[in-house]
Formats: C-alpha cells, sequence, structure tokens
C-alpha cells in the first residue's frame, strides 16, 4: 500500500476509532438489551450492532470500494483478502463490557492484499489506544512500544489464556496445560483477545494462547504485536488464515518454540 494512501486510512479509521469509543462511553449506562448468538454466554448488546454499523457507514462513505469483515454481519460476504479488507471487532471481550463495563476494546485491522497494514485496538474506558503501521512500529497512545529483544526464561514469563483449557481435553490435553502452567511464573485470563494481544505488544503478557478466534479478534493485534517483534501462529506454528477461525500462540519470540513444541504440539489432540 502506497504511503500516502495508508497515512489518509490511518488517519480516517484512528478518528472513527476514537469517536466510536466515545459514543459506547456515553451510552455506557443506558439500559441494555443483552442477546446471545452461537450459545447461552455468546452475548450482543445493540451497542456492538450500533459500532459495527457506524464503522460501515463511515469506511463506505469515504472508501466504496474496500470490503469490510465485521462480527455483527453489517459488512461484506468476503470470499478473498484481495484490495484493501477492514477486520472489525466493534467490542471486542462483549461479556466483560456487560458484566463489567470495561476491559473491552474496539478492534480494527486494514489489510491490503492479505498483509496487514493498519492495526488498532482501543481500550475504551481506558481511554488507551493501541495502534501500529506496518514497517513503523507500535504505539501505546502516543508512546513508541520497544522491540522484544530481551530473552525471557519459561519460569519468569506470564501467559494469558482461557481458562476452558484447563477444564477439557481441547485442542490441548489438559496435563500438557496444566504443565505449562506450572512450569511458567504465572497465567492470567482477561477475557478479551484483542486486549490480551496489545497485552503481549507492551510486554506485560509474554504470550497468548486460545482457541478457535474469528479474524476481528486478531486481525489488529497481529498487526500490532509483530510491529514489536512478536510472533503469532496457529497452535501447530503454521500462519494464520484470516479468512477463518484460529487457535493461536502469539508471543515473545524466545519462547516460542519451547511452549510450541514441547507442550502444546506435546499434548496436542
Ligand atoms: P467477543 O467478546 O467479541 O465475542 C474471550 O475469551 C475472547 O474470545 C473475546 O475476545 C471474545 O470476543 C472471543 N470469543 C468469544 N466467543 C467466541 C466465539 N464463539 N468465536 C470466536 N471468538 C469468541
Ligand atoms: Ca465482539
Amino acid at each position: 500500500m502506497e504511503k500516502d494512501i495508508r497515512k489518509n486510512i490511518y488517519n480516517f479509521a484512528k478518528s472513527w476509532v476514537l469517536e466510536a469509543g466515545k459514543i459506547i462511553r456515553k451510552k455506557m449506562n443506558d439500559p441494555l438489551t443483552i442477546e446471545t448468538k452461537s450459545h447461552a454466554n455468546d452475548l450482543v448488546t445493540a451497542i456492538d450492532r450500533d459500532t459495527e454499523s457506524f464503522f460501515v457507514n463511515k469506511i463506505k462513505s469515504v472508501y466504496p470500494n474496500h470490503q469490510i469483515i465485521g462480527e455483527e454481519g453489517y459488512g461484506d460476504e468476503v470470499t478473498h483478502l484481495d484490495g484493501t479488507v477492514w477486520i472489525i471487532d466493534p467490542i471486542d471481550g462483549t461479556m466483560n463490557f456487560v458484566h463489567q463495563k470495561r476491559n473491552f476494546a474496539i478492534s480494527v485491522g486494514i489489510y491490503q492484499d492479505g498483509i496487514g497494514e493498519i492495526g488498532f485496538i482501543y481500550n475504551v474506558m481506558e481511554d488507551v489506544l493501541y495502534s501500529a503501521k506496518r514497517n513503523e512500529g507500535a504505539y501505546k497512545n502516543h508512546q513508541k512500544l520497544p522491540s522484544k529483544k530481551a530473552y525471557v526464561p519459561l519460569n519468569q514469563a506470564i501467559l494469558g489464556l482461557n481458562h476452558l483449557w484447563l477444564c477439557e481435553n481441547r485442542l490441548v490435553d489438559v496435563s500438557a496445560m496444566q504443565k505449562l502452567i506450572k512450569t511458567v511464573r504465572g497465567s492470567r485470563t482477561y477475557g478479551s483477545a484483542a486486549l490480551e494481544l496489545a497485552y503481549v505488544a507492551e510486554g506485560t503478557l509474554d504470550g497468548y494462547l486460545t482457541m478457535r478466534l474469528a479474524p476481528w479478534d486478531i486481525a489488529a493485534g497481529k498487526i500490532i504485536v509483530e510491529e514489536t517483534g512478536g510472533v503469532m501462529t496457529n497452535v501447530d506454528g503454521d500462519e494464520i488464515n484470516m479468512l477463518g477461525n484460529n487457535s493461536i500462540f502469539v508471543c515473545n519470540p524466545s519462547i516460542q518454540r519451547v511452549i510450541l513444541d514441547d507442550y502444546i504440539k506435546a499434548g496436542r489432540k
């Protein structure tokens, strides 16, 4: 993507992300209608839908030829990543939004012919914006995030993961997950994949392991993490498919091989 074009898209996207966040904060204490989607704990509210619709209207008014993948279905039926594609989660961490009124984010990733060019993750209630442009580094508000050069020993690493891994033999055997958790220094669950990816980018998490995420959960985070020298693959160590679901492991490069080989692969179902 040409630099000038990218700069324009970045500026529009940034202003829309901040504006959407402001609208969400304003509506935060209005009565919420909560519906469920694929299962009883998969929640959606009118604010998720209105926020996505806000983005789609803005994008289509300025960039009618761009494609949009959005969680709530206001975007396009996207079957390929040719051209410019916006991948949007209007509220990532809807359960947190509903129950905690915090710990949720707007996630916007912008791809050109399948390559991540621009990413935004906006922690709405804390007013913290993580952003990145490909090859230009990642930022937390106006502060550039350092690149992950330092080696992190496994026994000093903090990992983000979903506790469901410890309850059921899903993609990785429970005993392999228990061994991993006993080896690392600590584990955390925040309930918003986008924020957990931002935490890996800023280094407050050394890695994040999670199941079956959709493109909108990870599109922005992949760009932001990679701009800090972090690495993201699926749990088999292969490239992410941005048009499907992926179980992902994202981390500081120094712990990638050992966790993929000795824990995930060893316990892979
Ligand atoms: P959401 O809030 O946008 O649904 C919670 O651990 C994380 O997983 C959140 O980022 C949440 O995104 C995501 N998530 C929850 N249910 C999901 C599903 N059925 N498919 C993909 N991602 C999901
Ligand atoms: Ca969502």
